[in-house]
């Protein structure tokens, strides 16, 4: 059976399992013991430490956009990819707007607010950037949706998976699409499907642990990951102190060297 490390609140986990449950693939999943930074045994499947890792009979592959497109090669039906050329370019845009600008969004939201790592007005300044930043993006989505019911196209796929778990990262932090507008009634579509439904109850169990974030990133337990468009992200949000203070104390760290 098909294994993946993940955590139920990663959205490039979300967009793997929405996949899977769409196609109908089995498959266990489990959390890794990878959030420390500390070498592992997980680092033997993916050196970078990062979930989703898939491991189908002692293969393991990283990186949601690989995993999706291994998913779709193997088990091909149902097709999560639109079939015309110019739909398979569009939304493949749209996935790589969510993972590399959209999920830094949401990241720095938690920074901030679960992690705990400005308070007071510094704090309330970064999010305003965030707030601004979620709106500008919701904008591009509509107009991305244009007159369609899914981001696919015709019918539910690749785009509308691509999108789910980055929006609804938004609607968790309380910035979710404004009432009656076509993403809001996008994002009521989505939680009617089954996919949606199983990725998003899986996250109830770690909901309580919020709470404890602060406490455990000063004791070591988290060194958070600040590569590439997070690391940009705090930095032109406001965060230069976050990610300096972050190296100090030794409570971040970027991504893995590779040897
Ligand atoms: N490009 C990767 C990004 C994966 C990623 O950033 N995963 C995060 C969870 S959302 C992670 O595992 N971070 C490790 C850490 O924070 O230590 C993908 O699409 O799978």
């Amino acid at each position: 059976m098909l294994k993946l490390y993940e955590h139920p609140f990663s959205p490039y986990v979300q967009k793997v399992k929405i996949s899977l449950y769409e196609k109908g693939i089995p498959f266990e999943a489990e959390v890794p013991d990878a959030f420390s930074g500390a070498p592992t045994k997980f680092g033997e499947l993916n050196p970078r430490l990062e979930v989703p890792t898939l491991v189908d009979d002692g293969f393991a592959i990283f990186d949601s956009t690989i995993i999706l497109e291994y998913l779709e090669e193997k088990w091909p039906k149902p097709a999560m990819m639109p079939s015309a050329p110019r739909d398979r370019a569009r939304v493949r845009m749209i996935e790589d707007v969510c993972d590399t600008y959209y999920e830094a969004i949401n990241w720095g939201l938690m920074e901030v607010r679960a992690w705990k790592r400005v308070t007071g007005e510094k704090a309330a300044a970064i999010e305003r950037r965030a707030a601004e930043q979620t709106a500008g993006v919701m904008r591009w989505l509509e107009r991305e949706l244009g007159k369609s019911q899914w981001f696919n196209g015709a019918s539910f796929g690749y785009g509308d998976l691509c999108v789910y778990p980055f929006l609804n990262g938004s609607v968790v932090w309380g910035a979710g699409p404004k009432a009656g507008s076509k993403l809001a009634a996008w994002l009521a579509r989505m939680g009617e499907r089954e996919s949606v439904r199983k990725t998003v109850a899986a996250t109830q169990q770690f909901a309580s642990s919020m709470d404890a974030l602060a406490t455990m990133l000063e004791s070591g337990a988290f060194k958070r990951q600040y590569r590439d468009h997070r690391l940009e992200w705090m930095m032109r949000s406001g965060g230069v102190e976050v990610v300096l203070e972050g190296l100090r104390k030794g409570t971040i760290r970027f991504s893995e060297e590779v040897s």
